[in-house]
């Protein structure tokens, strides 16, 4: 099949509720909607990379460029057979890892939507339900925590991570803690800490804590193993993985024993299952991560999610607990045993509401065959 026509979308959403992380507050999350035209279908790909070069150095404007320049022409007049296809065709571009996922994530849903298949079904997925937790961002308070943790309690979450920083960390993860003995609790510091300043975290340790994620800074996979050796919580690399190898590495080194995958930040679902896979043969357990993703994104998640080794809960919320409204037609609603299901439609298993997808974007551009 023949990729017919690409069209961007720059998309701004408000966040029912600020997000804040040990690198940015935000109110509106940026992202970039693929629209691609394959062999008369239309698939969708989600662009996770957002406003400001922050948790990564691709922001929506370099994976636009980037998308523009190079990896759409790459893309003009060749057969396309499967969408792993277009790792080959684009390898040549160096990182840029979420665009390159972006336009990945659109071939699969039209491929699938072309075969009649479900993106889980493509991937291999072995569940229909996957078990999903909330990500809470930094309060002012340990008290304003705890009660922002009651609610999503309420709401039927059964597993909590929280945002730490340098200063917002051991007595918010106590509070925690004490006021929910029983929860499945883990950490995020989004790489804000070096090794020496860590060592303010081990308090953390006596807290039975799924695991700590991400403390120190994304290019040094070798002082997390200093970190490790340290701790007997389990560290979670998230920052640092960004392709297969360095999952491998990160293992060998024990730098980590449990690895988050988002498919964005690893250059695209294909890559997101090679990395499943040896984390698999290393009894290394992994769980799907989240970027404050729309219905199009959250789709793709839970269909990765279906994986036999993502057998930690993923940071893949129910669609109300980010914005008031998304661009799919379908949302995505929590089950009373803190479950999601799996979309089995053809492709992503979503459609697009036109009409909120106008409403939410700040520019479009349609890419023709050159
Ligand atoms: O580090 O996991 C992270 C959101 C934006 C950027 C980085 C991260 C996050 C989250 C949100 O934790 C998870 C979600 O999508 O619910
Ligand atoms: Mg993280």
């Amino acid at each position: 099949m023949l990729l017919e026509r690409v069209t961007l979308y720059h998309l701004r959403m408000e966040l029912k509720a600020p997000f804040e992380t040990s690198f940015e507050r935000i109110t509106h999350r940026d992202c970039i909607l693929v629209e691609a035209a394959v062999g008369g279908v239309l698939g969708y790909g989600e662009c996770v990379a957002d406003r400001n070069p922050a948790y990564s150095y691709e922001n929506t404007g370099t994976a636009w460029h980037i998308m523009e320049q190079y990896l759409i022409p790459a893309l003009w007049g060749k057969q396309i057979t499967h969408p792993a296809q277009f790792q080959d065709l684009v390898q040549w571009v160096r990182g840029h890892q979420m665009a390159k996922a972006g336009i990945e994530m659109a071939l699969w849903d039209a491929l699938g939507k072309k075969q009649g298949k479900s993106l889980r079904e493509m991937l291999g997925g072995s569940r229909d339900r996957v078990e999903v937790g909330v990500s809470i961002g930094i309060k002012s308070s340990p008290q304003e925590l705890v009660e922002v943790a009651a609610s999503y309690l309420e709401a039927g979450y059964r597993r909590v991570k929280i945002k730490i920083k340098p200063g917002v960390d051991v007595a918010e993860t106590q509070a925690m803690r004490a006021a929910y003995p029983d929860l499945p609790l883990q950490v995020d510091a989004n790489s804000a800490y070096t090794l020496e300043t860590a060592r303010v975290l081990k308090p953390l340790d006596e807290l039975n804590l799924l695991l700590i994620e991400q403390p120190l800074a994304e290019d040094d996979i070798w002082d997390h193993h200093h970190l490790q050796a340290a701790f007997k919580t389990p560290i979670c690399l998230d920052e640092s993985i960004h392709n297969p190898r360095h999952a491998r590495q990160a293992i060998e080194m024990d730098a980590c024993r449990i690895i988050n995958i988002k498919p964005g930040r690893v250059g695209g679902l294909s890559q997101a299952v090679i990395i499943h896979d040896l984390c698999q043969e290393q009894n290394v357990p992994v769980w799907c991560g989240g970027m404050l993703e729309t219905g199009v994104g959250r789709a793709s998640n839970l269909a990765v999610a279906s994986l036999a080794n993502f057998t930690l809960p993923g940071d893949i919320s129910a669609s109300d607990r980010y914005y008031h409204e998304d661009i799919t037609n379908e949302t995505f609603t929590l089950n009373p045993d803190s479950t999601i299901g799996v979309p089995d439609k053809p492709g992503l298993g979503v459609t697009i509401d036109s009409k909120a997808l106008k409403r939410v974007t700040v520019r479009s551009e349609v890419y023709l065959p050159e």
